[in-house]
């Protein structure tokens, strides 16, 4: 029966776990140290499904000390019998792609999701996998390299390793290292996974332990409260309006739970899941909750009289001012769209969840007349500042008939050819008159800015659009500007191909950047959305050697090369600012498309601009700074 290994389904089996190796992006999304963790969350899935099943309370995560990771449950452990052809159906399990399914019954299987592709994909990434499973009365053990299974199976059946009164699933795993970049996983992530899955299972207790560590860290992930838990613990540090309100219901065979609470702040923040997964992009269950819930605070607004016959209805942003919320929804065949494969497609799903949040609200706030009322006055409150906003931009847009540039500090360039142009922000006033000098004033625009530009995140509209250095850019640019409400902002409109700001490489410069960067974060994203915004990287150094050829070194590391490769004296001139370059040195290395340096900014993809939201509204200027940079590309020459 060993033989079997080699039969004609065998084969293509291991042909599918190769394509796994040649395309593992294509699998698990990346193979940097997202796709890494990702691995541990596709074996977690099974034991996760195993406890939606209603069969396993507990799942231990282990990340061991020679850097594999261990997941195992107390579930009813794969089926080790054999399955039809002669496999063993734990083989088939961790050798075909898409296999799972084939075994279980589970109504809502976490897979399907992000990369749901399941437990051969993370062996065929394994440098080794070994899989125990107790069930029956014995011990069984199942060990794979690469994907390939390592041990002859005697009449089909796996080896016993003793015998047992328990039940239950075991995998350890160490990730290939000429696949991933890197094959440590990062352990705030996984916690951070594990504690989301306990939220939204209160009866699993998840036990977590990294032993990778000299003293090894433990954790235990245990949620009663569930999602009302989830919802406490998000608000912990903010005044709650009212207690966490809770309520669940069934509605055309999708179950759906709710849980969520205002707090005294202005924004909101509503988190969709399906089948346990996170639905990062929303979707049809999210819209089905925000419909509703506009409709409800609305029709109880007018029925209290705090909205009068006179009065516009709220907006949904309106209502969800200061909301904190989670919709968890379970689907027997959830359908996932959008960009990163996390906006819940199924339209049933949207209907479903509108009537049971209309039916259980309704119920919530006939009993509860004074919560509604405060819930009411946090709309209140947003739709006043709402209206305030739009006066300011109306009156900013229309009333002061503004000149192209307000103090006359924009230099602009002669052509109007926006894709050939280009806007330097230049950070003080020396700097500025040498760039001035400097450029190619056919395509180049400079607009020096002096001192600290304001921290928009912390000024009230009014305020930001008062600030005249933010008045000329918004001006400049050409394309108006976005917030909150509304969306004035017209990209097509744009002056300027690239927009680069320039400033020193120290903390000052690095600050005048983040503030500039959050301006345009929070006013004009698409600016970076599209790839317009860049950052000047002026050099150095210049060293002057006794002989041969001046050069600029833009980095450190660029230093040393040049000490290894050059074996002559040489002067080195090391810049402290822009100040000090004359405008032809600064024509040289920064201005000059030919020879400069241009850092592109980029947001990556759609949960880093969520979590640069969070970050760039709630947090002090450290973390801000460091997120910001850690995501603009490295640099790239720009010829
Ligand atoms: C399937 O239906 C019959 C009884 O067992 C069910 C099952 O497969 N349960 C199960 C699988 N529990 N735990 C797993 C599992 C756990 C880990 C850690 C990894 C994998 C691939 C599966």
């Amino acid at each position: 029966m060993g033989k079997n290994t080699y039969d004609a389904e065998s084969i293509t089996v291991l042909e599918g776990l190769e394509a796994v190796r040649k395309r593992p992006g294509m699998y698990i999304g990346s193979v940097s140290t997202r796709g890494l963790n990702h691995l541990v969350y596709e074996i977690l899935d099974n034991s996760v499904d195993e406890h939606l099943a209603g069969y396993c309370t507990e799942i231990h995560v282990t990340l061991e000390a020679d850097g594999s990771a261990t997941v195992s449950d107390n579930g009813r452990g794969i089926p080790v019998g054999m399955h039809k052809k002669g496999i063993s159906a734990e083989r088939l399990v961790f050798t075909t792609l898409h296999a799972g399914g084939k075994f279980d019954n589970n109504a809502y299987k976490t897979s399907g999701g992000l990369h749901g592709v399941g437990s051969s994909v993370v062996n065929a990434l394994s440098t080794y996998l070994t899989v125990r499973v107790k069930t029956g009365g014995f011990i069984y053990e199942d060990k794979y390299e690469r994907g390939n299974p390592v041990i002859e199976l005697e009449k089909g059946l796996l080896p016993v390793l003793g015998k047992t009164k328990e039940t239950g699933t075991w995998v350890n795993f160490l990730p290939d290292d000429t696949i991933f970049d890197k094959i440590r996983f990062k352990e705030d992530d996984i916690k951070n996974r594990l504690h989301e899955t306990a939220y939204l299972n209160p009866g699993l207790t998840i036990f977590y332990e990294d032993k990778r560590k000299e003293e090894p860290e433990k954790i235990t992930f245990h949620e009663p409260d569930g999602i009302i838990g989830y919802i406490k613990d998000m608000n912990k540090t903010s005044e709650a309006v009212h207690d966490v309100i809770f309520f669940k219901g069934k509605s055309d065979n999708i179950e759906i739970e709710v849980a969520f609470q205002f707090i005294n702040e202005f924004h909101e923040n509503v988190m969709g899941f399906c089948n346990n997964i996170y639905t990062l992009e929303g979707g049809t269950h999210i819209t089905g909750f925000k419909t509703a819930f506009t409709n409800i605070i609305n029709t109880y607004a007018r029925e209290l009289g705090i909205l009068k016959d006179k009065d516009q209805n709220f907006t949904g942003t309106d209502v969800r001012n200061g909301l904190t919320a989670v919709v968890s929804i379970k689907h027997s065949d959830p359908r996932f769209e959008g960009q990163t494969k996390t906006k819940l497609d199924n339209q049933d799903a949207s209907k479903a969840v509108s009537k049971v949040t209309n039916d259980e609200l309704t119920r919530y706030f006939d009993r509860n007349v004074e919560i509604l009322k405060n819930i009411i006055a946090c709309a209140e409150k947003a739709a006043k500042l709402r209206k305030s906003e739009e006066k300011a931009k109306t009156n900013m847009l229309t009333k002061q008939k503004f000149s192209f540039d307000s103090n006359g500090k924009l230099s602009n360039c002669e052509s109007k050819d926006a894709s050939k142009c280009e806007i330097f922000i230049v950070e003080g006033d020396s700097a500025g008159g040498s760039a001035k000098m400097a450029r190619n004033r056919m395509y180049q625009a400079i607009l020096p800015i002096r001192g600290k530009i304001l921290n928009v995140e912390k000024a009230s509209i009014d305020k930001v659009l008062a600030n005249a250095e933010i008045k000329t850019m918004i001006y400049a640019f050409g394309c108006g500007f976005s917030e909150g409400y509304g969306n004035d902002f017209d990209i097509t409109k744009l002056r300027y191909d690239k927009i680069i700001i320039m400033a020193d490489a120290d903390v000052d410069g690095a600050h005048i950047s983040t503030l500039l960067l959050t301006l345009f974060f929070r006013f004009m994203p698409e600016l970076i959305y599209e790839g317009h915004v860049y950052i000047a990287m002026p050099p150095l150094y210049k060293v002057i050697p006794s002989k041969g050829e001046e050069e600029y070194l833009y980095n450190d590391e660029a230093l040393e090369k040049y000490k290894a490769t050059h074996n002559v004296s040489y002067k080195l001139q090391r810049y402290k600012g822009l100040g000090e370059m004359d405008p032809e040195q600064l024509w040289e290395t920064t201005l000059d498309p030919a020879r400069r340096l241009l850092k592109r900014v980029e947001i990556d993809d759609a949960k880093r601009a969520s979590e640069v939201t969070e970050l760039l509204m709630g947090l002090e200027v450290p973390p801000r700074r460091t997120f910001i940079y850690e995501n603009a590309n490295e640099a790239e020459l720009d010829v």
